[in-house]
C-alpha cells in the first residue's frame, strides 16, 4: 500500500478544529508548538549498523548485547551511516542531536581505545557543524579483546581496569572537545557490561573495584558548559543474569555524591517497574538526568520505541514537572529486522508524539481536581483526554516543520531503500 499524503488545506482545517477543542480545556496549542520546537532528542548512531562500529567489521559485539535480524542495507562506513542519519533527520520534525559511540571512530589508522583523541573524531565534529546536529558521546566497553569475558572497569585484573579507566578518561576529553566545538554541552555517558551469569560468591569486590575505577575517571573536573558526565545502570544482561556490578543502587548514590547525571534506560529495570515514576524522585537530588528511552520486551531491553503507555508516562512526568530543560532525552534500541532508517524515524517520532500529548494536557486542571479531592473527575478527565484530537496538532506540526505528515514519511524511506540501501 502506498502511504497516503494528507492535503495541506485539510491539515490546516483540522488543526483549527483541534485548537478550539484544546482551548476549551484551557490549552493553547500554538504555545505548545513553540515548546515542541525547542525539544531536541539524541538519536543513537548504533541503530544504523546493528551496534557494529567501525573499528573491526568482523568484531564480536559481546557485553551481553544482541541484535537480531538481517534486514538488508546496514551502514558499513561512516559516510553510509551519516547519509542514513540525514535521511532519518529529514523525516523528523524539529532539530535533533546525535549520540555517538567511541567505536564509531573515523580515522585512517587503527587507534587503541585508551589512546583515542578528539582528532580521531574530527570528521564527526565537522559533519555535526555542517548540519547543525550537536553530538553526545559514549565510551565503548564491549566488542574488544580486553572485554571478551565481559569485565572492564570492575575486572579483577588491574591491567584490564587500567586500560578501561584510560579509555573513559580519553572519552571525557573527546566529549569536552565536542562540547567546545558545538554550542551546547556534550553528554558523555558511561555504561559497562560487568556482571555474572550465575550466582556470585562475592558481590562486594567488583563493586568496590568499580567505585575505585570511577573515582579515577571523574577525578579531574571538566567544565560543565562543555561536557556533562552520566552513568548508566542495568539490572541484568545476556550472560549477566545473576549480577551486574553497576546496578541502580550502585550508580544512583554514586551520581548524587559526585554530582554526575544518572542515565535511566527504560529497559534496565524489573519488567514491571516503570521508569516514569523515578524522574520526580531523582530530580529532587540531581540537577539533570539522561534518559535512554527504549522498550523492553521479555528478556530484551532494546525494542524500537513506540507510543505506548510507558513512553507516554515518561513524557508526562517530564512535562508535569516542568523539567524539559533538566532531562536529556536519548534513544537506545537496535532492531536489524526492519529498515534501520525507519527504526530511527518511528522511535523518534513516537517520543516526540508522547511529548506533544503531554504538553497538550491541561495539567493545572488535573492538579486542581486532585487538590480538591475530586478523584472521580481526575480519572474521568484523564480518560477523556486520551481521545482529544492530538493527531491533528501533530500533523500540523510536521507540516509546518517541513516533514511528511502521517505515514507518508515511509514512502521516502522506501525510495531510499530502493535507490541506496539495497545496493549495499
Ligand atoms: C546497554 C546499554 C547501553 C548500550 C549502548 C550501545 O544495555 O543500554 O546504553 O545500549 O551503549
Ligand atoms: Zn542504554
Amino acid at each position: 500500500m502506498t502511504m497516503p499524503r494528507l492535503d495541506s488545506k485539510m491539515i490546516e482545517h483540522h488543526y483549527q478544529h483541534a485548537k478550539e477543542v484544546y482551548a476549551a480545556y484551557g490549552v493553547d496549542t500554538d504555545k505548545v508548538l513553540e515548546q515542541m520546537k525547542a525539544i531536541s532528542i539524541s538519536l543513537h548512531c548504533w541503530q544504523g549498523d546493528d551496534v557494529g562500529g567501525f573499528e573491526n567489521p568482523e568484531g564480536e559485539l559481546g557485553g551481553g548485547l544482541a541484535v537480531t535480524g538481517n534486514y538488508p542495507g546496514k551502514a558499513r562506513t561512516p559516510d553510509e551511516l551519516r547519509a542514513d542519519l540525514l535521511m532519518a533527520y529529514s523525516l523528523i520534525p524539529g532539530k535533533h542531536r546525535l549520540n555517538l559511540h567511541a567505536f564509531y571512530v573515523d580515522y585512517p589508522e587503527r587507534v587503541e581505545r585508551n589512546q583515542l583523541q578528539p582528532k580521531h573524531f574530527q570528521s564527526w565534529i565537522d559533519w555535526s557543524k555542517a548540519h547543525g546536529i550537536p553530538l553526545d558521546f559514549n565510551g565503548t566497553f564491549f566488542a574488544h579483546p580486553l572485554a571478551s569475558d565481559g569485565w572492564t572497569l570492575a575486572s579483577a585484573d588491574s591491567g584490564v581496569r587500567q586500560f578501561w579507566v584510560e579509555h573513559a578518561i580519553a572519552c571525557r576529553k573527546i566529549a569536552e572537545a565536542m562540547g567546545k566545538a558545538q554550542g551546547s554541552a556534550c553528554i558523555h555517558n558511561l555504561w559497562i557490561p560487568d556482571g555474572e551469569k550465575d550466582l556470585p560468591a562475592d558481590r562486594w569486590s567488583p563493586r568496590q573495584r568499580l567505585k575505585e575505577s570511577l573515582d579515577a575517571i571523574y577525578k579531574e573536573p571538566l567544565d560543565k558548559r562543555y561536557v556533562k558526565d552520566a552513568v548508566e545502570s542495568k539490572l541484568f544482561g545476556i550472560g549477566s543474569e545473576s549480577y551486574v556490578a553497576g546496578s541502580w543502587e550502585f550508580y544512583l548514590p554514586y551520581a548524587v555524591k559526585h554530582d554526575l547525571l544518572i542515565c535511566i534506560d527504560t529497559g534496565h529495570f524489573h519488567p514491571t517497574e516503570q521508569i516514569a515514576d523515578k524522574i520526580s524522585a531523582v530530580l529532587l537530588f540531581l540537577p539533570e538526568i539522561l534518559l535512554h528511552v527504549s522498550r523492553g520486551i521479555r528478556w530484551d531491553s532494546d525494542h524500537v520505541v513506540i507510543l505506548n503507555d510507558e513512553t507516554r508516562s515518561i513524557a508526562e512526568e517530564i512535562v508535569r514537572g516542568d523539567a524539559l530543560h533538566r532531562v536529556h532525552i536519548g534513544l537506545d534500541y537496535f532492531d536489524a529486522s526492519i529498515n534501520r532508517v525507519a527504526a530511527w524515524v518511528i522511535g523518534t517520532r513516537a517520543m516526540l508524539k508522547a511529548l506533544l500529548v503531554a504538553l497538550l494536557e491541561p495539567t493545572q486542571t488535573l492538579k486542581e481536581l486532585e487538590a480538591s479531592g475530586d478523584r472521580t473527575a481526575r480519572l474521568a478527565l484523564m480518560e477523556e483526554l486520551k481521545t482529544l484530537p492530538y493527531s491533528a496538532v501533530w500533523d500540523y506540526y510536521c507540516e509546518t516543520q517541513g516533514v511528511p505528515t502521517g505515514a507518508a514519511w515511509l514512502e521516502e524511506v522506501r525510495r531510499y531503500e530502493r535507490e541506496v540501501l539495497v545496493k549495499r
